[in-house]
């Protein structure tokens, strides 16, 4: 057989243990999580550990074998077909009708009954589950535990005179990570202060700087947008969205000064015009010197982007600096936005969307993988090197009756760590959009500081 060193490493690489920080359910905070289920669901694997657990125990004790109820169900029953020790169940709760019974099975009262449980931590959730075997009839003396937390558990059974055999305690656990570098010391160290009975001390990880952020982005337009952040004191991101030229031309001119980019829907406007647009919007660009974004929220195969990002009425690749982009076509979908930099969609603003945790985890694969990626647009935390864009944001109002949801500046910067606020009806409606434009910028920036 493989040492329990390697047979745990097995065990680990299905997710049963994640470090981090956790609230457990008493409210207290922990270094780590512990959940053995998917265990079972390794067929290879469940049967491994019913060998083990039962390598440890002095069998010819036992005439039955039960455990805890639930994550314990299927290691007692792969114990049970290892074995040949007969099976009961024990419910969670009585049956309201018919037999009302706690036990399922066949057993006689006074048979010794071995117990399996799959993680013991201050064992009380055990000792019930104990008196209610107990008061079948059904006598106790031993209890097999996949992993001990150590905190107090084995102990307080084995003063009620009950033997407790684990297989993994948490210190070894730790030490084996260690050794393979899968946390590190500082990790072990909390750990290890958790199980001594310490309150941990979680230091929260301070967000980066723009300065930061410019070392280690790769991309032309990530290094440009964020040099211009840092030069205009800004953060923010002015959305556009008006339907006729001369509105977001002038628009363009009076919050110009404030802002790192002027964000366009470029199709909504009633007389685009490429030399009356577009030329005019560049020169007001390189005036008060901040980035044209189009949203133009792709969402197709590779060569059809191609296609809308180059040619038609727009020919959006001639002039924006940034587009929006989905990745729902998958990554090569995005090899052709060569000469501007891709602001990904992660997960969208509005009510009810799609773009839900298990969609936003598969597509930050693609996000964080693909060289034309300068950051992503979502309402959540992203890594450090993918700058994070966030619409939905207004200081006067939680939503639009349209499905829009709102936010302030500060509470996206201190929560989602955006580095980028995308901010549209809250300044282009307001009575005065210079003067609000200057309110946003200058929210954006306190906040930014103070989550330094
Ligand atoms: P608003 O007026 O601040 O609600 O405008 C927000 C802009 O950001 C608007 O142009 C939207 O198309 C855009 N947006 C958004 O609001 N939410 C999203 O998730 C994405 C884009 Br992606």
């Amino acid at each position: 057989m493989e040492s329990k060193k390697e047979f745990f490493l097995e065990c680990y690489k299905l997710g049963i243990i994640k470090f981090g920080r956790f609230t457990l359910k008493s409210g207290i905070e922990s270094p780590f999580y512990v959940d053995l289920r998917p265990l079972a669901s390794d067929p290879k694997i469940l049967k491994k550990l019913a060998n083990y657990l039962l390598d440890m125990l002095p069998l010819d004790n036992f005439d039955i074998i039960c455990g805890v109820p639930y994550a314990a169900l299927p290691m007692a029953t792969a114990m049970s077909l290892e074995s040949y020790l007969p099976l009961i169940i024990k419910r969670k709760e009585a049956k309201a009708y018919g037999t009302k019974k706690l036990i399922e099975g066949i057993y006689e009262k006074g048979q010794n009954c071995l117990l399996v449980e799959d993680v013991i931590t201050s064992g009380k959730s055990l000792v019930e589950t104990i008196d209610e075997v107990e008061n079948e009839g059904i006598k106790v003396s031993d209890i097999v535990v996949v992993l001990d937390r150590e905190q107090g558990g084995k102990e307080k059974l084995e003063e009620k005179g009950y033997k407790v055999h684990s297989l993994f305690n948490i210190s070894e656990v730790v030490e084996i990570l260690r050794e393979v570098n899968y946390i590190d010391e500082e990790e072990v160290a909390r750990i290890r202060d958790f199980v001594n009975g310490n309150q941990v001390v979680f230091q929260e990880k301070k967000r980066l700087s723009y300065e930061q952020k410019l070392e280690i982005t790769e991309h032309s337009f990530a290094k440009k947008i964020l040099e211009i952040a840092i030069e205009k004191r800004s953060n923010l991101i002015a959305s556009a969205d008006f339907i006729t030229t001369q509105e977001l031309l002038n628009f363009a001119d009076i919050v110009g000064p404030h802002i790192v980019a002027l964000k366009t829907h470029i199709d909504i406007l009633n007389d685009f015009d490429a030399d009356e647009t577009i030329l005019p919007l560049k020169d007001l660009a390189a005036k008060h010197n901040f980035l044209l974004m189009e949203d133009r929220k792709f969402a197709d195969i590779g060569n059809t982007q191609e296609l809308q990002f180059s040619y038609g009425t727009f020919k959006i690749s001639n002039w924006a600096d940034l587009i929006t982009s989905h990745v729902i076509g998958g990554s090569k979908s995005l090899d052709c936005f060569v000469n501007a930099g891709i602001v990904a969609i992660l997960g969208m603003s509005s009510e009810g969307t799609l773009t839900d945790s298990h969609y936003r985890e598969e597509a930050l694969k693609i996000i964080e993988n693909h060289p034309n990626i300068v950051g992503c647009v979502a309402q959540n935390k992203v890594p450090d090197n993918i700058l994070l864009f966030t619409p939905g944001v207004n200081l006067g109002t939680s939503g639009d009756g349209k499905g829009q949801q709102y936010n302030s500046p500060e509470h996206v910067i201190k929560n989602y760590n955006t580095d980028f606020i995308i901010v549209g009806r809250g300044i282009y409606k307001a009575d005065d959009p210079e003067l609000e434009a200057l309110r946003y910028k200058t929210e954006g920036w306190q906040a930014y500081q103070d989550a330094l």
